[in-house]
């Protein structure tokens, strides 16, 4: 029999591309949140793939983009550039037939890596005619090296197992890192604001979801119940307003749509409330950002 296999996998792209998407399809679990909106992921989050042969610790992390400004958003690119070193492979996540300034900034940081590297074309599902993947592709081949290049759908969970297959290949000879019971690194109460948080990207428009973050305050299990307090951290009294909206009917509708997919993922009956507070120009603000979780990074 082959050697078990084990090591890290850090997904890089611009936002958007998808990286979420594919990390949640092979752990068939939702464990880093989606949204139409670029930006979506903000933290390193490791999900871990266990199976007889091997174990891949993929690390999402948040998209490289060229969005200048607030301290929230250089931390974003610093995180997903950190993500890059030290691991074994790199996944560089493109979107089919697109290529802007954010793919260049995020194939800089790829090409920095030490590791193997896997160019992967995702949302193939949307290509009608495909042959026009192959100029697209040998244009990004002309400049860089890649092991292996992959075109999948992992919205659609298209052409995910023979990525897999190689990615297991490319990793080192090793015994897992990690318990084969665990999924990642972070906490319930991570992922519970997260939840959370995705609800808000969801809903509103312009920067509200940018300017939006979530902590869990107290979490307490009585009899078969799980009791969860948290709060929506906003800059202004307006985007407050509208979070809580006319008689308080969207942050009622924010609550039942987020407790849903909470119970769903810790599998018990959740009562949870919500509070909307005040934190201004906390994007802004380092130590604010230190404060609400932003910085405790994997270092590994
Ligand atoms: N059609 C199609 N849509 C996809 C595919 N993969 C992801 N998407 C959609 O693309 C959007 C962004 O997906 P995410 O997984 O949040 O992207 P991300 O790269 O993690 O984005 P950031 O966290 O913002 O960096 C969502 O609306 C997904 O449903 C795909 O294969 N095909
Ligand atoms: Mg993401």
């Amino acid at each position: 029999m082959d050697e078990f296999k084990a090591g890290y996998v850090a997904v890089i792209g611009r936002p958007n591309v998808g990286k979420s998407t594919l990390i949640n399809q092979v752990l068939q679990q939702k464990l880093s949140i989606v949204s139409h909106k670029p930006q979506t992921t903000r933290h390193q989050i490791l999900a871990i793939h266990s199976t007889d042969h091997s174990q891949m610790v993929f690390i999402d992390t948040p998209g490289i983009h060229n969005q200048k400004g607030t301290a929230l958003n250089k931390h974003l690119n610093q995180t997903a550039q950190s993500s890059s070193f030290g691991v074994d492979v790199v996944l560089f996540l493109v979107e089919a037939l697109k290529w802007n300034d954010e793919d260049k900034r995020a194939a800089k940081v790829v090409q920095q890596s030490s590791a193997k590297k896997i160019l992967v074309i995702n949302k193939v599902d949307k290509v009608k005619n495909k042959e026009q993947l192959i100029p697209f592709v040998k244009q990004l081949t002309e400049t860089m090296a890649f092991d292996s290049i992959h075109y999948i759908s992992a919205l659609k969970n298209k052409q995910i197992t023979p990525l897999l297959e190689v990615v297991q290949q490319r990793l080192p000879v090793g015994e897992p890192l990690f318990d084969e019971e665990q999924i990642s690194d972070r906490s319930t109460r991570f992922f519970i604001s997260e939840l959370i948080r995705e609800q808000l990207m969801e809903r509103f428009h312009q920067e509200l979801p940018y300017s939006v973050t979530v902590g869990v305050e107290q979490y307490e299990v009585k009899g078969q119940i799980h009791h969860i307090h948290a709060v929506i951290w906003v800059e202004r009294n307006n985007q407050k307003r509208i979070i809580i909206g006319k008689q308080g009917e969207a942050i009622k509708q924010i609550g039942i749509q987020a407790r849903r997919e909470i119970e769903a993922f810790i599998e018990a009956k959740v009562n949870l409330k919500l509070w909307v507070k005040i934190k201004s120009s906390w994007t802004d603000d380092i130590r604010a950002i230190e404060s609400l979780g932003y910085t405790d990074d994997f270092a590994g």
